[in-house]
């Protein structure tokens, strides 16, 4: 076979699902629509500025995030997708205060509940800096024949069955992982098609930048400052987005690590645990990372009490998350 030939996002899917004897190919259904969500979203994000779709709604989500319209718009066409695609029970969503039910189609109880940051670093949408989508696939655990509820999505990272991001910058990328590595897809505007283009990522052990917002660095602890000026003795250079998928996405290809950890505004960290840290906690530690908060726990391991929880994190090149550790177990007076 052409080694060259392009191989869709669809027809991979497709070929993941043959590898699991008994696969009903309902999750392969839900990944499809997710895909079909980033392109419709694509192609506004790539047209925000030409369409009154920029500018601010006014309204603040979850995140106290005042949200753009093009947030909204996002949020309103995965809903849309993942409606359609019949394979989702319900969805969480940062736009949305709590978890939504969605209808079965053709009374068939569907298996899967999505989480999702419908566009991650919304505040870049108006100075045309990459923003993503972040989303996570669980399985239901209530019982299929009746309503779903908060406990099928507060479950650990560990569970996840699915994770992935897509990130609208120079080119729009699909990144995904099932637990069986991790890969990446292009979208060919010429052909409207997510195609293989980065084929099991594996994350460099360690790289020449680190990724955080300097400008707390006064109300950073101890421990996270001696790190910092750890990272300036290596000569680390600093790339920080204000994106997080744009952040990682970097570290996932050059290697780095990226932190956000305690300050005064986020005692517990900004970013969300289940709809950012776990996917993106997930997609890093299949590529050969790793993830954990400033209290050393693993990302993908802690128990999660609420749907818009916030989490510290250190995310990254496997060598860089344990030197950073170190420091913390080093400098800090707690680590539990
Ligand atoms: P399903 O019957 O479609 O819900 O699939 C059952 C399980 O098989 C899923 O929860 C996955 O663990 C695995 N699986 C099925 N389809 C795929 C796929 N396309 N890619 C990766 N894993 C899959
Ligand atoms: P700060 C975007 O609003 C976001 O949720 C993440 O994508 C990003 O990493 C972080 O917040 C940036 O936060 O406080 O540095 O502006």
């Amino acid at each position: 076979m052409d080694i060259n030939r392009i191989i869709t996002l669809d027809e991979f899917i497709i070929r993941q699902q043959n590898e699991f004897a008994g696969a009903t190919g309902e999750l392969t259904g839900l990944l499809r629509d997710i895909g079909v969500a980033a392109k419709i979203v694509n192609r506004e994000v790539n047209r925000a500025g030409l369409v009154n779709i920029l500018g601010i709604e006014g309204t603040e989500n979850q995140s106290g995030d005042v949200v753009q319209k093009l947030d909204l718009y996002a949020n309103e066409k995965l809903i849309e997708c993942l409606k359609n695609s019949g394979e989702c029970c319900a969805i969480a969503s940062e736009e949305i205060e709590n978890f939504i039910e969605l209808p079965g189609i053709h009374d068939k109880p569907a298996k899967y509940v999505v989480l999702f940051d419908p566009l991650d670093g919304s505040s870049n949408i108006d100075v045309n800096v990459s923003v993503g989508t972040i989303f996570s696939i669980f399985r239901r655990k209530s019982d299929f024949t009746g309503p779903s509820n908060i406990g099928d999505f507060l479950q650990t990272g560990l569970e996840q069955v699915a994770a992935g991001y897509v990130i609208y910058g120079t080119s729009t990328i699909l990144v995904y992982t099932t637990g069986h590595g991790v890969n990446g897809f292009t979208l060919d505007p010429s052909i409207g098609e997510f195609c293989l283009s980065h084929r099991n990522i594996q994350i460099p052990k360690r790289g020449q930048y680190y990724s955080v917002n300097q400008g707390y660095y006064l109300k950073f602890d101890l421990e996270m400052r001696r790190y910092i000026d750890h990272c300036s003795d290596l000569n680390l250079g600093l790339r920080y987005i204000g994106s997080m998928v744009s952040d990682v996405h970097r570290i996932l290809f050059q290697g780095g690590i990226f932190l956000y950890p305690s300050t005064r505004k986020y005692p517990n960290g900004k970013l969300r645990l289940l709809y950012e840290c776990n996917p993106m906690a997930f997609i890093v530690e299949q590529a050969g990372g790793k993830a954990i908060n400033n209290h050393l726990n693993r990302i993908l391991e802690i128990d999660p009490k609420e749907l818009h929880q916030r989490s510290t994190i250190a995310i990254g090149s496997p060598d860089m998350v344990d030197e950073m550790k170190a420091f913390v177990e080093r400098y800090s007076a707690v680590t539990s």
